[in-house]
This record gives C-alpha cells, sequence and structure tokens, in this order.
C-alpha cells in the first residue's frame, strides 16, 4: 500500500493485542483469527469498505460480513477503531451479559454488526443474497446507469474461514453467486490451515480455488509475507482487482498464521478457541514492540489516526450523495419508491388486490398463495422469490416477472433484475439467500420448497428468527395428504419442530380465504414466517356460523360458532378445519353445542390480548379435541389434560392422500367421536 505508514502499523499491532485482551479478560473466547486477520481487517475498512461509521446504516454503504463468527473480535475492533458506537469498555465486557461485544456477532446494524454470524457457511451464504439484493434493487430503481455508476451499486465483502468453506452451504451459495456473475461480491478466504482439530490436512485437501473458478469465479491468491504476517500490501493489490472486477465474484485466498505473532500458540488449533494466558499474551506484545503491563491500550496518535476513517467516509459520502441526489431529481417516481421501501410502508390500496373466492368452491392453499403473490405482484415491485427447483408445485412463480440471471444467460426471458428466483435444489443456500435479502433491507423475497425439505433449511430459518428479519418461507405439501410419494415426502413432525422456533410463526391457513389474509398480515408485519401450505384441494369455508377471514390474522378465531354457549372446542389448522366442521355437524344434530376453532398462527395468537384468547377459547371449556395431520406435541397444552389429540405420531405411507387420512383416523365421524370420549370423561 503506498500510502501505509508506521501509524497503520501501530495501528495493526493494536488491533491484534486487543484480540488477545479481550479474551484473557473474559477468560474464554476465539484470539487466534482476530490476531491474524488484524491486518486485513483493518485494510478492508480503512482503504476499501465504502461506509459512514457516523451513520451505520447509510443505504449507500458497502456490506461487510465476517462469516466466521467465531472470530468476532476481527469486527470489533475495527468497529472501535473505525469510531462505529462501539467503545473500548465494550470491548472490555467481551462475551458478558447485555455487551455489545457478545461471543459471536448479533445482528446490530446500527452498531455496524450486518448480521448474525457462528455457524459457519451462514455469513457466506446469506452475502450472496445481499450482492443479488443489490442488484434487484438497482434494478427497481436504476436500471439504466451503467456499471457501477448508479448509487445503488456497492460492494459486499466478506470474510470466511475454512470451516466456512468446508460447510456446504457455501458450496451451494458459491455455485449460485457465480452462475449469476455477481461480480459485486468479494470474499476473503482466511487460509490458515487450522481448525479446531488442527491442521485442515484431516479433513480439507481439495483445490479450493479451483472449486470456486468452476463455480465461475475469479480467483486470487495472496502468499505470507517474509515475516510470516498477513501481507498487507499484496492483499491491497488483491481488493482493488477484486473491487474492479466486472463479470464475476471474486475469492481471495488470503495465507495466514493463525494467533501471529505469538511465540507459542500461533499455528496451532488450541489458539482458535482458547485464550492464549497471561505469559503468551505478554510475549505476543513483546514480539509486536508493545508494553507487555499494559492491557486494552491504544495510544491517543493511534486512535485518531484510525478515525480519521470517518473523514474519509464523510467525504465517499458527500461524492455520493451529489450522485443521489442527482438521481431523485431525475426520478421523482423511483424516488417516491425508494422512500416507501426505506419506511418499510406497503402502498395506498394495496390490499384491494387480494383475490377473493366462492365458498364451496375447492382450492389447494398453495394454489391460492399462488394467485396472492401474483396478485400483489402487481402493486408490489418489491416482492420478489422463487422456489428450490420445485416452483410449479409450490405455486412461487411470478407470471411474467422474468427470470433473475445475468444478461449473457442463455435462457430465454433472463433479465439481471427479473423478480423470478430459481435456486436450484439448494434448500439449505436458499434459506440463507433469502435472510441477505432481508438484510439488504429494500425487498421482500420468498422462497418455497416441500415443507418436508424445511429440515435442509433450519439453520438459516432459525437465524432469520434469531435476527427476526422478514423473511417469507412457502412450505407446501404439508402433511401426509401429499399421498403416493410416501414417507420421505410427508412431513410429520416438522409443524411442532419449527414452531419450537422462538420468534419462527408457523402460519398454516384452512382455506383460501386464510391464505389471502395471512398473506397480508405477513407482509404487513415484517417477521420470519413459515407459510404451512396444502398440495391437495381443501374446501372454501362457509362462514355463516363464524367470523369472517380476516380474524385469521389473529392468530385464531372462531370460524364456525357453536348453537349455545358451547360444550366442546375443536381446535384445527389448515385442511383438517373441514374436518372439525364436519364433526360440529355431527355433534350439534346430537345436541351438543360445539365450536370450531380455526388456529393457523399459535405465535400470533399468543400476541393477542388475553380477553380475546379467553374469548375464543373459555379457560372453562375443557372438553377439546385438536385436529391436525401431524404430530400431537404442543396440542397437549391446548386441550389440558382432559382433551384429546386427533394427530400423526409415526411416519405416513405410500397411498392416495384421501386414502390415508381415512386410514389414519381424519374423518368428521372419527373427530366428533373423540369428543364424545371427552365428554364422558368429564361428565
Ligand atoms: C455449523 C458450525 N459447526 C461447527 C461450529 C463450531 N466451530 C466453530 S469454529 C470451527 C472451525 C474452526 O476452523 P476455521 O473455520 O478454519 O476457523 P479458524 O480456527 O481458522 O478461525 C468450528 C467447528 C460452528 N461454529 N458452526
Ligand atoms: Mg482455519
Amino acid at each position: 500500500m503506498t500510502d501505509w505508514t508506521e501509524l497503520d502499523d501501530r495501528a495493526v499491532a493494536a488491533a491484534r493485542a486487543l484480540a488477545a485482551d479481550a479474551v484473557q479478560r473474559a477468560g474464554n473466547g476465539h484470539p487466534g483469527t482476530a490476531m491474524a486477520l488484524a491486518p486485513a481487517a483493518y485494510l478492508l475498512f480503512q482503504r476499501f469498505l465504502r461506509h459512514d461509521p457516523a451513520d451505520p446504516t447509510w443505504i449507500g454503504r458497502d456490506r461487510f460480513i465476517l462469516s466466521c463468527g467465531h472470530s468476532s473480535l476481527t469486527l470489533y475492533t475495527q468497529l472501535f477503531l473505525s469510531g462505529y458506537p462501539i467503545s473500548l469498555e465494550d470491548l472490555q465486557a467481551f462475551r458478558t451479559l447485555n455487551s455489545l461485544t457478545p461471543g459471536h456477532p448479533e445482528h446490530n446494524p446500527a452498531r455496524g454488526i450486518e448480521m448474525t454470524t457462528g455457524p459457519l457457511g451462514q455469513g457466506i451464504a446469506s452475502a450472496v443474497g445481499i450482492a443479488m439484493a443489490q442488484r434487484f434493487t438497482r434494478g427497481l430503481l436504476d436500471p439504466e446507469a451503467p456499471p457501477g455508476t448508479s448509487p445503488f451499486d456497492a460492494t459486499v465483502w466478506v470474510i470466511a474461514s475454512d470451516g466456512d468453506l468446508e460447510e456446504g452451504i457455501s458450496a451451494e451459495a458459491a455455485s449460485l453467486a457465480g452462475l449469476q456473475e455477481l461480480a459485486n461480491l468479494v470474499v476473503i478466504w482466511d487460509d490458515n490451515r487450522i481448525s479446531i482439530e488442527g491442521d485442515t490436512a484431516v479433513a480439507f485437501t481439495e483445490d479450493v480455488a479451483g472449486r470456486f473458478r468452476a463455480h465461475g469465479w475469479r480467483t486470487l491468491f495472496v502468499d505470507l509475507a517474509a515475516d510470516g504476517s498477513v501481507d498487507v500490501s499484496a492483499l491491497g493489490v488483491a481488493l482493488t482487482e477484486a473491487r474492479a472486477e466486472a463479470a464475476r465474484p471474486t475469492l481471495v485466498q488470503l495465507r495466514s498464521v493463525i494467533a501471529w505473532p505469538a511465540p507459542k500458540a500461533r499455528n496451532t488449533g488450541k489458539s482458535h478457541g482458547a485464550a492464549l494466558g497471561a505469559d503468551e499474551v505478554a510475549a505476543t506484545k513483546v514480539a509486536l514492540g508493545l508494553d507487555p503491563e499494559a492491557s486494552f491500550a491504544v495510544p491517543d496518535d493511534v486512535l485518531a489516526h484510525t478515525r480519521r476513517v470517518g473523514e474519509r467516509g464523510a467525504a465517499a459520502r458527500a461524492a455520493w450523495q451529489v450522485a443521489y441526489e442527482r438521481w431523485r431529481a431525475g426520478n421523482p417516481e423511483r424516488a417516491a419508491l425508494l422512500d416507501r421501501l426505506v419506511e418499510g410502508s406497503l402502498p395506498e390500496g394495496w390490499r384491494d388486490v387480494l383475490p377473493t373466492w366462492e365458498p364451496g368452491s375447492a382450492v389447494a392453499t398453495r394454489k391460492a398463495s399462488d394467485k396472492v403473490i401474483n396478485a400483489l405482484a402487481g402493486v408490489l415491485p418489491e416482492l420478489w422469490g422463487g422456489s428450490a427447483d420445485l416452483g410449479e408445485s409450490n405455486g412461487t412463480t411470478i407470471a411474467g416477472g422474468g427470470d433473475f440471471l445475468p444478461a449473457d444467460s442463455p435462457v430465454p426471458g433472463a433479465t439481471p433484475y427479473g423478480r423470478v428466483l430459481h435456486f436450484g435444489v439448494r434448500e439449505h443456500a436458499m434459506g440463507a439467500i433469502l435472510n441477505g435479502i432481508a438484510l439488504h433491507g429494500l425487498t421482500r423475497a420468498f422462497g418455497g420448497t416441500f415443507l418436508v425439505f424445511s429440515d435442509y433449511m433450519r439453520a438459516p430459518v432459525r437465524l432469520a428468527a434469531l435476527m427476526t428479519l422478514p423473511t417469507t418461507f412457502v412450505w407446501t405439501h404439508d402433511s401426509v395428504g401429499v399421498g403416493e410419494d410416501g414417507p420421505t415426502h410427508q412431513p410429520v413432525e416438522h409443524l411442532w419442530s419449527l414452531r419450537a422456533i422462538p420468534g419462527l410463526a408457523v402460519v398454516r391457513p384452512a382455506d383460501a380465504a386464510e391464505t389471502a389474509q395471512v398473506w397480508a398480515q405477513v407482509l404487513e408485519a415484517r417477521r420470519p414466517t413459515g407459510l404451512i401450505l396444502t398440495r391437495q384441494d381443501v374446501p372454501v369455508l362457509d362462514r355463516t356460523a363464524g367470523r369472517p377471514a380476516h380474524e385469521a390474522r389473529r392468530g385464531a378465531y372462531v370460524v364456525a360458532e357453536a348453537s349455545a354457549p358451547p360444550q366442546v372446542l375443536l381446535l384445527a389448522t389448515g385442511s383438517e378445519v373441514q374436518l372439525a366442521l364436519g364433526a360440529r355437524t355431527l355433534l350439534e344434530a346430537e345436541g351438543v353445542p360445539t365450536r370450531v376453532v380455526s388456529m393457523p398462527c399459535l405465535e400470533w395468537f399468543a400476541e393477542q390480548p388475553a380477553e380475546y384468547r379467553e374469548a375464543v377459547l373459555p379457560p372453562h371449556v375443557r372438553a377439546r379435541v385438536s385436529v391436525e395431520a401431524g404430530s400431537a406435541q404442543g396440542w397437549w397444552q391446548y386441550v389440558g389434560s382432559d382433551g384429546a389429540c386427533v394427530a400423526i405420531d409415526h411416519f405416513g405411507a405410500s397411498a392416495d392422500g384421501a386414502v390415508l387420512f381415512e386410514q389414519l383416523g381424519f374423518t368428521a365421524e372419527r373427530v366428533a367421536q373423540e369428543a364424545r370420549d371427552v365428554l364422558a370423561r368429564l361428565a
């Protein structure tokens, strides 16, 4: 680096020492990689990242994702040195309760933490989603601008470790990034050849760069400097080339020595995840030319120097602002759209496009969802999505939206700004990419697969919930109702397994009318949601005896009221609500006042005021039967020890779906019989 000075060397030394000190003080953590990568992260934050530490969420910023979240100090030290709202005291509080510096970075954009990372592979895969969202957003706002000239052009920078690239999800995502020619994506791979069990030769020996080239990436190699440190100068050259690359994402293979320059700990697996010990920390400081007695020591002149990145940020921002204002003036309608997207609001009258259906007709909820998506697509240009190769089955294709693919793709209908995403059979990466799109923040994306394969997506679904991202998962083929494909394709335990994830709304509408209403709720609520939809047709329900379908947005509501104060409550979701309604008819004919409650979303229902919840499920009515074609599990919480669950606590079978429902006791008569038995027990 031509402008690299002795102050920069001292800042890097301080960052290395801060990492060692923070872990030593906490007594645990991951010092080695943060020490080794301090020069790389410093170079990125000080010379490459377009950012404004005074305004971390500036929409013109580049994004930085630390995929190897265990090395959180790599990020925290640079945020502190750059002048983000992370202080030296925050570094001293590393890994302690309620600190701004938890063990792994936790999504906090206002402090410069773009994403929660720690589960290896997620960060790099979500970075692919951020890069895709950047292109899509540019298409909405500034499609005619030549490459690199739009205020909406920015770079996504990633640091990833061996573990990130060992995880299969990174290959899924890298394959898509290459195919999509995401030139705005730069991944620095920390090739330190060490993971927890030591030398990566025990588990990771392929030609990684060759693999990325096969995925369509450009690859650059940066060897160690003569002293064994990261070669900042060569890395600067590589990052400059990577940023200028216009046709492909770039992988920078960066050689490093973990824990460098600790005399004993360096190049050991142990330095990955354990405090170095006071003696080794002191010896490291001596090697760095620092005072071995001083902890958390950042000389004033060093800090003043590193904080000057704020001035550079402000200058970059001022230049950006000029281009941005010019764009606003020339594109008033698009500017109004941007303002709405930044605000996260929906356009006036959007709800008017929601389709309706005649009661008595039969529609699979996946088909209803397809219709809703396509209707909303007409008024919400920010809505886009696709499927993991099941677009037609999932009903996730925006008709006429164009395939999101690079301009030189041979696919007819390909457009770099298309609204239809093709993830291929890559559910895991799809989940993480959807999170990346949500993290980018301006558009709304959904992604579909069969509910049974939500298992392949669990890690990103959990992260969506942890970050409270407005990611929408569309999971169709939701029960043994899928039929002949048999137990491999029939979800059983999935509903409760997903409901166990805190903060994830699991939404299983009963019919087409509820499907439209819950989609509206999903768009408004902006929270992580899984829509659970049927493959098979279900009747559009007659609600003359109950509340209208828009009550589905309260999570649960009375879909058919009892003829007198209810003696029995039938609780059902999705395709089983019709069975509960059939059972109600039987029970009412026998003189048993029976209420049917449709419960599309237990999480939304739990958030309703107690009065509403008790009005829907009166506590004194103890005769309760739940009906859901999946594990009983948590239904006991709703039906109580006096109640009964019509459920499936074993795997399904290959047969016609209607036959299976009958065989497994999913009939109105069986539900009515359970209710009679419960009433008899309580009598
Ligand atoms: C999905 C996942 N599996 C396991 C872990 C636990 N873990 C944390 S770091 C790590 C590997 C460390 O090796 P590497 O990725 O090369 O990081 P380095 O030690 O070089 O920083 C493992 C297994 C994890 N965080 N995420
Ligand atoms: Mg490693």
